[in-house]
């Protein structure tokens, strides 16, 4: 079934000049790029996107680092689009759960700064679009 997704490119990879590569994997997959922008995020914008996490011990680390710098953020649309980017994400811990050949499990060395995000279930892929591009028509 063809859905939409969203996705990050974290400050981490932007500062590392790997947003091309990023997006020439998501292309070569077969994710379609609808939805493109760069910009850095307020602290209360970075608080509702991770406000599932608020609490936990890397909550406030995570926040500092997704507000530290300019992220791509965009909206993927493919067949299976939620499962297929989070599968060329890889696992969130990049060492001891991504695989290699995953962006996480080829770029990054720790957990936080793991480069990309991508929505978890087609609902959270909804509201994340919808706080991210408030314009964007759903599917
Ligand atoms: P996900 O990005 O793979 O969906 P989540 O569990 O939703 O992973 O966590 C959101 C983000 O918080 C992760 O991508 C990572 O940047 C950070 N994070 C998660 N767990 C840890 C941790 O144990 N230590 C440090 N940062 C973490
Ligand atoms: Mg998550």
């Amino acid at each position: 079934m063809t859905e939409q997704t969203f996705f990050m490119i974290k400050p981490d990879a932007v500062e590392r000049g790997l947003v091309g590569e990023i997006l020439r994997r998501a292309e070569n997959k077969g994710l379609q790029i609808v939805a493109l922008d760069m910009r850095t995020i307020t602290r209360e914008f970075a608080e509702a996107h991770y406000a599932e996490h608020q609490g936990k011990d890397f909550y406030e680390p995570l926040i500092e680092f997704v507000t530290r710098g300019p992220l791509v953020c965009g909206v993927f649309e493919s067949v299976n689009a939620v499962a297929a980017w989070r599968q060329i994400c890889g696992e969130t811990d990049p060492v001891h759960s991504a695989q290699p050949g995953s962006i996480r499990g080829d770029y990054c060395l720790i957990t936080r700064e793991n480069a990309v995000h991508g929505s978890d279930c087609a609902e959270t892929a909804r509201a994340e679009i919808s706080n991210w591009f408030p314009d964007f028509p759903l599917k």
